[in-house]
Formats: structure tokens, C-alpha cells, sequence
């Protein structure tokens, strides 16, 4: 078994009576059974069913809800890879698949065929490499201690918004492959107090790439509701919006951006308060290339529930509540003021969002 920057890969030698079923534990699955689909105890709990058969190949199911019958498992066939050469079979699934995956994180894996479960003896685990690791091209750092938007902002009071979770204190950028990796760092930890897939939770990272910094093509507005603007004679081509449920690359001109939903694998290092990221090259227009492409970053909290006409990102109040941000001046409250949290900005330099402006970097 091998995993990389994109894929599980597994190998396996032994006699296949034409189909078998594979059952995976990832940390972050979301949903978990303890049996085989006919009823012989696993040795724990899985979160990933792939069934193969010499017909159809590799397919996976990765919501495996006890009460739902196994027919009713949604599956997906086209994005696992399978190949079979006389004994030994290969198997590749996408990292984005399997939910974030750490370093230190544990897989956990068993086989099960009509007549028995391999190994014998009990499932096997193995740990996750550093699959975060990259060579950043560029690396720049942000002051701790201004994540409170043009200077005013508080956090919400529901305690899941812990110290320093919207504090960017760095971002890198590079290519790995035929990925484009973005990583953010944050003052405090990257929680998952509502369990979503990726590890991600209560932050959303917004990336804003203009290819031709100064030139002022592409889209001054951020994504709807950020209430921001690059600073004048910048537009961006390309936006990445990352969040736990719900990322995408947004593609602009001018007047109106569109929204793509490729696989983003996320890598999530908790503790470390580290999040980084890997977008298919092919997802982002010919020409992007981070040696040369101006790059605009802001922090915000993500929202489910957002008001009418933002995407999926936190209200400002002017007063603090238990799911609002506090702060915003008078007239801006939950209207024109920023929902930026925090922006990439080395030089500190509040007046930029206080004129709802998120300053644009060039490498
Ligand atoms: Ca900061
Ligand atoms: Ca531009
Ligand atoms: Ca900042």
C-alpha cells in the first residue's frame, strides 16, 4: 500500500475468485459500519466500501450508513482505478475521496471474499505519510494578532471560534505534479467541531490569482458577500474558495464570475493549524503560474446558513452574538461592512480593509 500527495494506492498479489470487497477506515470518514455487507464482523469500524469485480472494475461507496441497505450505498466507479495483471491487482483512489488525511493518521484495511477475510488474522493499519509537503515557490507571512478585520472585529461567542482560528500567520504557493498547492497557517488550531470531511470547519480561505497584476483585466469584487475589492488597477482571473463542505475555483471577467467544482484533495495538520490544499492545474486558466501571478488571500467564517447573496461565508454584526461577528461600524452592519476576517498582508497595514480593500501581492 502507498499513498501520495493525490492517491491511495494499493496492491494487491493473491488469487481472485473474480470479486472481492475491500473495507478502508479513514480518520475523517464520514459515516461507519462494523460488518461485512453480509454480516461477518470486520475487526472494526469502516468507512469505505470498494467492491470489485472483473466486469466493472473498482467501485466505491464512501457514506456507509447502517440503516441504509447496501444496494442503496451510493457508488462511484470512474474516478478508482484498477488494473489486473495476472496475480497482482492495483488499485488507485483519489486522496479527495477518503476525506483529509494527516501525517500520523492511520488507514485501516481489510478484504473480505465469498469464503474468508484476509488477513486471517485481523485487519491490517499503516500510517500516513507527510502528504502535505511541498516546494513552496512563493512564501509569505502575515502579522498574528489582526484578525479582527479593519481593526474592530471580535470573534463570535460560541466557543467552537477558539483563539487565533482566523489568524493567518503565513501562505505558500507552488506546483506539485499537475497541482496547484496553496498553504495557509493560522495562529491557533484548525478544529472540526462540526465533523466535516475535509477537517475543515469554521474557516473559509479565499485565493484570489490576477495573471497580470497592474494590467486591471479580470474582477475587482471578490466573491459575492466578502464586501471587498482588490486595490485599484488589479482584477483577478481565478478565485479558490476552500471550505469543509463546499469548495470551488471561481473563473472571471469583469462583470460576473462562474463556478467549477473540481477535486480539491485537503490536507488538514489540526494541531499545527496548518491547511494546504491541491487544485488540478487544469482547473485554473492557461497562464497560471505562481512565479509571476499577483495573489490576494482573506480569512472568514464559514457559513452555512449565509444571508441572501453570499456565498456560504459569516455575517458581521456590530455587535458580537453567539454566530456573528462584532464590530462592524454602524452603517456597515450586516450590509456593506467586510465579512474578511483577516488578509494576507506582510506589511499590516489596516487602512486597506477598512476601505473594504484586500491588498493584491506580487511574488
Ligand atoms: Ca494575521
Ligand atoms: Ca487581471
Ligand atoms: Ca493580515
Amino acid at each position: 500500500m502507498a499513498i501520495d500527495a493525490e492517491q491511495l494506492a494499493i496492491r494487491v498479489n493473491g488469487e481472485f475468485g473474480g470479486s472481492f470487497e475491500l473495507y478502508l477506515q479513514t480518520p475523517r470518514g464520514l459515516s461507519r459500519r462494523g460488518t461485512t455487507i453480509d454480516d461477518r464482523l470486520l475487526g472494526f469500524d469502516a468507512t469505505h466500501l470498494l467492491r470489485y469485480d472483473e466486469l466493472e472494475g473498482a467501485c466505491i461507496s464512501s457514506i456507509l450508513l447502517p440503516s441504509t441497505k447496501v444496494g442503496d450505498y451510493p457508488r462511484r466507479c470512474e474516478i478508482v482505478s484498477s488494473a489486473l495483471s495476472e496475480s497482482i491487482l492495483e488499485i488507485g483512489i483519489p486522496l479527495a475521496e477518503l476525506g483529509s488525511i494527516g501525517a500520523g493518521d492511520r488507514i485501516v484495511m481489510r478484504i473480505a471474499d465469498d469464503t474468508e477475510l484476509s488477513p486471517f488474522s485481523g485487519a491490517i493499519s499503516f500510517p500516513a505519510p507527510d502528504i502535505a509537503g511541498f516546494d513552496p515557490v512563493v512564501s509569505i507571512e502575515d502579522p498574528s494578532g489582526d484578525d479582527n478585520g479593519p481593526g474592530t472585529y471580535t470573534y463570535p461567542t460560541d466557543p467552537v471560534f477558539t483563539p487565533g482560528a482566523f489568524d493567518l500567520v503565513d501562505f505558500q504557493s507552488g506546483v506539485s505534479g499537475d497541482h496547484a498547492v496553496f498553504s495557509f497557517g493560522v495562529e491557533g488550531a484548525v478544529a472540526n467541531p462540526w465533523g466535516s470531511p475535509t477537517g475543515l470547519a469554521i474557516q473559509t480561505f479565499d485565493v484570489y490569482l490576477d495573471l497580470d497584476p497592474g494590467a486591471g483585466t479580470g474582477r475587482a469584487e471578490l466573491l459575492d458577500g466578502r464586501n471587498a475589492r482588490l486595490a485599484d488597477g488589479n482584477g483577478w482571473e481565478a478565485a479558490i474558495t476552500i471550505e469543509g463542505w463546499d469548495s470551488a475555483v471561481a473563473t472571471a471577467d469583469r462583470d460576473r464570475y462562474s463556478e467549477a467544482s473540481p477535486t480539491i484533495s485537503i490536507t488538514v495538520l489540526a494541531s499545527e493549524g496548518r491547511v494546504t490544499v491541491r487544485v488540478p492545474l487544469s482547473s485554473l486558466p492557461d497562464g497560471y503560474d505562481p512565479a509571476t501571478t499577483g495573489i490576494a488571500v482573506a480569512v472568514l467564517g464559514q457559513e452555512g446558513f449565509p444571508s441572501a447573496g453570499v456565498r456560504r461565508v459569516r455575517d458581521v454584526a456590530i455587535a458580537a452574538s453567539q454566530w456573528e461577528f462584532g464590530g462592524a461600524p454602524r452603517q456597515g452592519a450586516n450590509g456593506s461592512a467586510t465579512r474578511v476576517i483577516d488578509a494576507l498582508d506582510p506589511a499590516g497595514d489596516r487602512t486597506f480593509l477598512g476601505n473594504g480593500v484586500v491588498p493584491l501581492l506580487r511574488p
